[in-house]
């Protein structure tokens, strides 16, 4: 932590402050981030190479089968680090690959395939709070916060053939 260069030094103080919230605060906050980002995002999303769109989409397939409680505790086991089979898959995938996971899972939360938020969620003042400040960031800044706060989650993918 010590070592963090101080360009990207506020911009990890985001990810943290992001981090140290409540699970389903977290979520949530992600979602209206995904919402006020939504336009500017898919022009960038052909930036990602057709090998990891594909891998990010093999694991979304993986999540749009189950119910929506199963959605739901898959997410949360993400940031929370569960050892879960999709936790370590998550955790093989190139932090960008991660972010177009989310991403790919926001979508499915626009388009019904996946547990949609609760309708009139409010986010607490601390999460607004950092909704404001991310929406004051430049979009390059925006993607790094998101990389830096969705690039540790999952579980350590083992070795050999347990993945
Ligand atoms: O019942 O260069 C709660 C790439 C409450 C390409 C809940 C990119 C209880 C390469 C927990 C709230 C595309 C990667 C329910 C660039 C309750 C490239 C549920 C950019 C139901 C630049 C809450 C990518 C839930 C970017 C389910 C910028 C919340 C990607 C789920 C940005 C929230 C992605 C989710 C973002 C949020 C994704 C899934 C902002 C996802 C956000």
């Amino acid at each position: 932590m010590t070592y963090t260069q101080s360009p990207n030094q506020e911009i990890n103080q985001v990810a943290q402050a992001f981090r140290s919230l409540e699970v389903d605060e977290q979520l949530a906050l992600f979602w209206f981030v995904y919402k006020e980002m939504g336009s500017s995002v898919t022009p960038a999303a052909p930036g990602a190479s057709t090998a990891s769109s594909e891998i990010a989409e093999g694991l979304f397939n993986q999540v749009k089968e189950l119910s929506h409680e199963q959605q739901l505790q898959i997410q949360r086991d993400l940031i929370n680090k569960v050892d879960t089979q999709i936790s370590r898959q998550y955790g093989s995938l190139s932090d960008t690959t991660k972010l177009l996971f989310w991403y790919l899972l926001a979508q499915g939360m626009d388009n019904g395939t996946i547990i949609p938020m609760p309708e009139n969620y409010e986010l607490s003042s601390t999460a607004q709070d950092l909704l404001n400040q991310i929406k004051q960031k430049e979009f390059e800044q925006q993607i790094t916060i998101f990389r830096d706060y969705v690039a540790p989650m999952g579980a350590e993918p083992k070795s050999g053939a347990e993945v």
